[in-house]
């Protein structure tokens, strides 16, 4: 389902259109490629979207607790740090159902009293109703959503030329591209924001594996659930016709490259056909499909990383386990 908007406040849906087609565009090569794999880019369609807010509920997934943890007590600090004043255009990416935003925008009123707010993300209706809780809470904001894939579209994010742009990377969110993805997007975010706009931005840090292994297999099975839906989702959208059962999640972690790594798992040899897309892939039995790396960091990386791409560490806070950090840069 292709969304697309209309006005201000108001999201519309369409059937199919040219965009939808060229969406799914990337499949072929990265399924055809050894490993194979599913960009994780398609986890949010709208299922998606409400199966992650329920991970982000389990107990064994921590870095939600420990940013929100950061963002209620530690958000005052870092905005008199970075001397915010005057009107703010708080832009969020991937919003998702945007929970942990709300502590952060109450802070950000204390400063400001004319706050602008604009959830981005692909999912419609995460935006819609995160929209409708923040216009509910918050009278005197501004909501102005927007469905957009920043990743692609980063020169299309609607930056403001009269306010302070605060731009919200939250949820670790960074860590699930590749290390050339993280640089490409932090050299281009550079370019379109200003010297005296912001960016906030999450890292879950390095820590014992066994915390990290548990919180990619949730015994509620969420996180399980979370990966098969990218087979669910091909099936619907493309036509494939993955047998589900026939998949098993499994998620490690990687001391070499200091990541999560998730994958499916073929129960046996099998032929899919992806239908709509035109071409069949072979899976031996046991082979993977990667579908999603989970990047981890340690502080010294995360300072690198503003660093090398032309941003100025003003401020970071720990959570009390210090398990996670939210980075202010400029
Ligand atoms: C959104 N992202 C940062 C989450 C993560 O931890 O990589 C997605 C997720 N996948 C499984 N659990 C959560």
């Amino acid at each position: 389902m292709a969304v697309f908007w209309d006005s201000p406040g108001t999201l519309t849906e369409s059937r199919t259109t040219p965009h939808e087609a060229r969406e799914f565009e990337d499949l072929r090569e990265a399924l055809e490629g050894s490993p194979k794999r599913i960009p994780s880019k398609y986890f949010y369609d709208d299922r998606g979207s409400e199966i992650f807010s329920r991970i982000m509920e389990t107990p064994e997934y921590y870095p939600t607790r420990a940013e929100t943890e950061i963002l209620v007590q530690r958000s005052d600090r870092l905005l008199v740090v970075g001397g915010l004043s005057g009107p703010v255009h708080v832009v969020e990416l991937g919003a998702g159902d945007g929970r942990k935003t709300a502590h952060f925008l109450r802070a950000v009123q204390r400063y400001s009293a004319h706050l602008r707010y604009t959830p981005v993300d692909i999912s419609a209706g995460a935006l819609r109703e995160l929209s409708q809780r923040i216009k509910k809470e918050f009278a005197d904001i501004e909501v102005e959503p927007r469905v957009l894939d920043f990743e692609s579209k980063l020169e299309s994010l609607p930056l403001s030329r009269s306010r302070t742009n605060m731009v919200l990377l939250l949820g670790s969110s960074i860590g699930n591209w590749l290390p050339e993805e993280q640089s490409r997007f932090l050299r281009r975010l550079r370019a379109v924001l200003s010297s005296h706009d912001f960016l906030l931005i999450g890292f879950d840090l390095k820590k014992e594996a066994s915390i990290l292994i548990a919180a990619y297999n949730d015994a509620l099975g969420w996180t399980r659930e979370f990966n098969l839906n990218l087979l669910e989702r091909l099936n619907r959208d493309v036509g494939a016709n993955f047998v589900i059962d026939q998949f098993r999640h499994h998620a490690s972690y990687n001391p070499a490259t200091g990541a999560m790594e998730s994958w499916l798992i073929a129960q046996r040899a099998l032929t899919v056909s992806l239908r709509r897309l035109n071409f069949s892939i072979h899976l031996k039995a046991f082979e993977g499909i990667h579908v999603e790396t989970s990047w981890k960091y340690l502080p010294s990386e995360i300072e690198q990383l503003a660093h090398d791409h032309g941003f100025r560490c003003i401020a970071h806070r720990y959570d009390r386990l210090h398990r996670f950090r939210v980075d202010l840069w400029s």
